[in-house]
């Protein structure tokens, strides 16, 4: 559907880290947020179930998305530098992704 391009995904937190998850968004870096907004995510939402501790990760994208080359940038690797003490992560630091498939729209 041209123009309303929605992606969701999971990632994993680690247990005790709740309140610091919440509080490293609330002061995101604005060099990474421009950074998001540029690669065209018109909005981008985290959802944290408090049972299992997933992030559920929804996103609103632009006509051409650029997302695919944010693992590449220098700021998006510091990010996910900062954010693997409290994330399940790859090697790379980067969270571990389970892709959400849509099945479903209102
Ligand atoms: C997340 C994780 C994601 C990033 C957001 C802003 O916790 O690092 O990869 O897109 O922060």
């Amino acid at each position: 559907m041209q123009g309303n391009q929605v992606l969701a995904f999971r990632m994993q937190l680690k247990p005790g880290f709740e309140a610091e998850y919440r509080k490293r968004h609330d002061e995101i870096w604005p060099e990474l947020a421009s950074l998001l907004r540029d690669a065209g995510i018109l909005e981008y939402y985290i959802f944290l179930d408090e049972v299992t501790l997933a992030l559920f990760a929804f996103q609103k994208l632009g006509e051409n998305p650029q997302t695919g080359q944010l693992s590449s940038l220098p700021i998006m690797k510091k990010w996910w530098d900062h954010m693997a003490d409290i994330m399940e992560v790859n090697e790379d630091n980067s969270p571990k992704v389970i892709s959400c498939p849509e099945v479903f729209r209102l």
